[in-house]
């Protein structure tokens, strides 16, 4: 196909020379019937919702129940992050690091190369100008997403800033923007009829950091597709941070407000599917303190001229996690999704044309599951994929705090690192200082979940929760927190602490109740700032007291709060050999402070 021949390619909005050089070297390799050049606009989000519903795609909800809402199911080999398939293509393998499965540049791209030509044949290559973060930052961090699947467009509209505005802005940066070139992989011979979810077998997710540009290839799916989300704002932004002297992070970000009216900022980073999202939209349950939405699920953190850390949330939507999330776990999420607006991937359909999932309220008879089946309350199979997800407006959530767009950030009091553990790890500790901190982040481990696939349960290192989502060298990644660390002014620094919400206890249930109760363990946190709340040292870092704690009107007995509190030193012991065989894997160029730190902690643990 010739480019005169692919409508649209002139009717580019922008005056971005390299940019319109670029669309027309993606159509002449890709090979569409048609270019779009999205506007952003609510006529064509309409556009696109209409030809997916045409197309069997996308089925549109009970206008009274969820307006302008639609339910997508996917093909079911592409419901999740592939994480096997995804890769970091740096010049040197070092730049990877172990944790990242690498392949050189020019190799991938000659490979992906082949792939992409002539993808796109019978279909549309839509052209989307996007902006990860405020539109008045300075600088803007713009993105192009290439592609040709239309749910990628709807859902960039919720997820990020898209459209005309950013433009404007592109039309003055040159090629000052991430490259993002996205194809399901799945062209249409003339006469052939679409699929309701086309996607390739063949699947690539592939980044390049030095030159900072996406290739993604084959998958339909979140994190796969929707490039402005994991592949840029953190595997490439992390990589830019670490030029640039910042943080790109897999966090949240809380606002919290004591009955004082004293405001502190939390960023929490958790691995994917462990309640971020929950965390994020808290409802404290102790009388007088409130908490407010920044962010669910990504911080870009970067120093203030006061010399505080301040964090801005890139997203423009939530791309939450649907079974769990019900009235009681996440009323603000559901109040955020009744508006409307919003997209569900994988999720059941009600008869009344609502969703439904396992874990929300109602007790359904009868429901379309997500693999099209008829389900029933017998059916021994799921009605909803356990990472099926609600994409949503972040402007519709009740609790959003009025700065969530502010271009400079919120100043952040607090880091939590967590996970997913049975066992060892107590519902909160606190570090001694950054360091330790670092260490706790970069010792962080967790009991896989549903958001990637295959693994399911086993315990795994996933530092500071970035690790299917670090664009660089994971020991490079923490001699540059120890850096931050180093640069900043002691007391000015967030403090570090470790949660675990996850520990059950003998009879294999919960200790701690989470969600909302999770309030009165950031209440501590912030005492603990504060210089208020007392704390026992313990050999991994300073644990409250149970008196400590908040707990009144807390309906859990008091021996299961101990226990959640418990530092068992054999249980840490039994952790060492776990840290010492991540260390190895991490390598030579794990900072001989992280080193140093294991050591201490063996020392204090007596092993
Ligand atoms: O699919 S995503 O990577 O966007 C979601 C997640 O794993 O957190
Ligand atoms: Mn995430």
């Amino acid at each position: 196909m010739t480019t005169a021949a692919v409508r649209g390619i002139d009717a580019a909005t922008t005056t971005n020379a390299q940019l319109i050089d670029w669309v027309r070297e993606i159509a002449d390799l890709t090979g569409p019937d048609e270019v779009v050049w999205c506007d952003g606009s609510d006529a064509e989000w309409d556009r696109m919702t209409s030809r997916l519903v045409e197309a069997g795609s996308f089925v549109k909800l009970n206008e009274k129940k969820k307006p302008n809402s639609f339910l997508a199911v996917s093909d079911p080999d592409d419901v999740a992050r592939v994480e096997e398939r995804t890769f970091i293509c740096t010049a040197d393998e070092t730049g990877a690091g172990p944790t990242n499965n690498w392949v050189d540049p020019a190799e991938m791209k000659s490979t992906m190369t082949q792939l992409y030509r002539g993808c796109m044949r019978g279909r549309t290559m839509y052209v989307i100008p996007f902006c990860m973060g405020p539109l008045d930052a300075n600088p803007p961090m713009l993105g192009v997403e290439i592609t040709d699947s239309e749910y990628v467009v709807a859902s960039m509209k919720i997820m990020t800033r898209m459209g005309t505005d950013v433009v404007k802005l592109l039309d003055e940066r040159g090629d000052q923007y991430v490259k993002c070139l996205h194809s399901v992989g799945a062209p249409l011979e003339e006469g052939q009829a679409d699929v309701a979810w086309p996607c390739n077998d063949t699947k690539y997710i592939s980044h390049f950091p030095e030159t900072r540009e996406i290739w993604s290839y084959g998958s339909g799916y979140g994190g796969n597709a929707l490039l402005g989300k994991k592949c840029y704002a953190l595997r490439i932004a992390s990589a830019i941070a670490h030029d640039e002297g910042w943080l790109a992070e897999h966090m949240l970000i809380l606002k919290l407000i004591s009955p004082a009216d004293e405001v502190h900022y939390v960023a929490a980073a958790f691995p994917s599917a462990c309640g971020k999202t929950n965390l994020a939209m808290l409802q404290p349950t102790i009388p007088g303190w409130r908490a407010e939405t920044v962010g669910d699920d990504i911080a870009w953190m970067r120093f203030g001229e006061d010399g505080r850390l301040y964090a801005v949330n890139p997203e423009f939507g939530f791309f939450g996690v649907a079974p769990g999330t019900n009235w009681k776990t996440n009323p603000n999420a559901m109040r955020t999704i009744e508006q409307g607006n919003s997209l569900f991937t994988n999720v059941a359909l009600t008869d009344d044309g609502d969703v439904w999932w396992e874990g929300l309220e109602g007790d359904p008879q009868h429901l379309t599951s997500w693999t099209g089946e008829d389900w029933t309350p017998d059916s021994d199979k799921k009605a909803a994929h356990p990472n099926s997800r609600y994409t949503t407006p972040i402007s519709q959530c009740p609790v959003v705090a009025p700065e969530w767009q502010d271009p400079n950030g919120v100043p952040i009091s607090a880091i939590l690192f967590g996970g997913r553990r049975k066992t060892t790890v107590p519902l909160i500790s606190e570090s001694r200082d950054w360091q330790h901190g670092t260490f706790m982040g970069a010792t962080m481990s967790s009991e896989m979940t549903a958001a990637a696939k295959g693994g399911l349960g086993q315990v795994r290192r996933d530092p500071m929760a970035m690790l299917p989502f670090l664009g660089y060298n994971v020991g490079h990644y923490f001699q540059h927190w120890i850096n931050v660390g180093k640069g900043a002014d002691a007391d000015k620094l967030p403090k570090i602490f470790y949660v675990n919400w996850f520990r059950r206890g003998e009879d294999g249930g919960f200790l701690w109740p989470g969600f909302g109760e999770n309030s009165r363990v950031l209440k501590w946190a912030i005492e603990r700032i504060e210089g208020k709340a007392a704390a026992e040292e313990t050999a991994i870092g300073y644990v409250p007291t149970p008196e400590a704690l908040d707990l009144e009107g807390l309906d859990v007995p008091l021996a299961d709060v101990e226990a959640a509190l418990t530092v068992d030193p054999e249980e840490w012991k039994a952790e060492l050999p776990l840290i010492e065989e991540w260390f190895e894997k991490v390598g030579d160029n794990l900072p001989t402070s992280m080193r140093d730190e294991l050591e201490a902690l063996r020392l204090r643990l007596g092993a």
